[in-house]
């Protein structure tokens, strides 16, 4: 079973929900594999060192890198051969990783897959190969469950539905909201949405009156406020809050809206999820408003369930990672004790 405490370094606990290709590297697939067999971890224990392939999405926000130091720095503590891949957002460079992984025969993939949907048919030449492959931070959308080991994640649904039930309350259930959507397609992106719109259903008069995607970068969370801001002036709209689904864009929004000649976090509030080290400096200078807490540091649990499925000891099809929320008024307080 996974440890609970081996997650929990940020009070965070993670619920045990037991709901219950020879393929050559792409040239835009980045591929490393750094053979650790000399770390401590298996250094003297007599274990065989495993050899783990994982396919990271890329580097798209502040939460992603700290997902990948999370299960570098974790593969590296235990002795595991990590073959690291970044797909630089692309679902097909994520399949060849996989395919590639296969060929290695390594013997587990950890994969976090940018979108829901796409992963049958290289799931199946998985397990046709008997390696079992672990998703961390974002689900599937498959026919038979059995083609992954579990799933480890936070609750995206419940993340939305948080910053919506805040914003609401912040704006005493009326204003118009401008919503920043993750990258199309992917588990965070849709359920996230979903979530905030079903808080914001009990509030008639809070509309949500943009919605659009900043695929989950600053960049581009800056650019599609611009946008907004340029479309609500020329209307003689009032935006009254930005909902955006990670500090990264929150961070590009807040940026925005001072080019405008606006206060972030006072004429417009700023809500986000995440909860990284920018986003708690920002509600320390006023700047943001809240930020729900997603944790990324999976690294360990991670290689729980991949020495877990290794062992053949049983696995919950789903762990969830509990998230909280934290606001202004306790920024000060705890940004010394992020460690993201
Ligand atoms: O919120 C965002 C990232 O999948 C939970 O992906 C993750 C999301 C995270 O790029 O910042």
């Amino acid at each position: 079973m996974i440890q609970p405490a081996n997650i929990g370094l940020m009070q965070n606990k993670i619920l045990m929900t037991a709901v219950l290709t020879g393929a050559m590297w792409l040239a835009a697939s980045r591929c490393e594999s750094a053979d650790s067999t000399g770390a401590s971890g298996a250094k003297g224990s007599g274990r065989k060192t495993i050899a783990v392939g994982f396919s990271q999405i890329g580097a798209e926000s502040g939460w992603r890198t700290a997902e990948t130091k999370s299960i570098r720095s974790e593969a590296a503590r235990r002795g595991v051969n990590l073959k690291f891949s970044d797909a630089q957002q692309k679902q097909e460079n994520q399949i060849k990783a996989l395919g590639a992984f296969i060929a290695q025969k390594v013997d587990a993939i950890i994969l976090a897959p940018v979108v829901e949907a796409g992963w049958e048919p290289i799931l199946k030449q998985a397990r046709a190969a008997k390696i079992p492959v672990v998703l961390v931070d974002r689900g599937v959308n498959v026919s038979d469950d059995s083609l992954y080991t579990t799933l480890i994640a936070s609750d995206f649904v419940a993340e939305g539905r948080m910053a919506g039930e805040w914003l609401a309350k912040k704006l005493n259930g009326k204003g118009n909201v401008v919503e920043l959507q993750g990258t199309p397609g992917a588990a965070p992106a849709i359920d996230r949405k979903k979530g905030f719109a079903e808080a914001l259903k009990n509030y008639p008069d809070g509309k949500i009156i943009k919605s659009q995607t900043g695929e989950f970068t600053r960049a581009k969370g800056k650019e599609v406020m611009e946008a907004f801001l340029k479309a609500a002036q020329g209307s003689g709209t009032k935006i009254n809050a930005v909902y955006a689904h990670n500090d990264d864009m929150a961070l590009g929004a807040i940026q925005a809206i001072e080019e405008a000649g606006l206060k972030p976090g006072t004429d417009i509030i700023v809500v986000s999820i995440d909860g990284i080290k920018p986003a708690f400096e920002a509600m320390v200078a006023g700047k943001l408003n809240c930020t729900v807490e997603c944790n990324p540091l999976l690294g360990p649990a991670a290689f729980d369930a991949v020495e877990a499925v290794l062992a053949r000891r049983p696995l919950p099809k789903k762990s969830v990672v509990r998230d909280r929320i934290f606001d202004q008024s306790v920024a000060k307080d705890v940004i010394g004790s992020r460690e993201y």
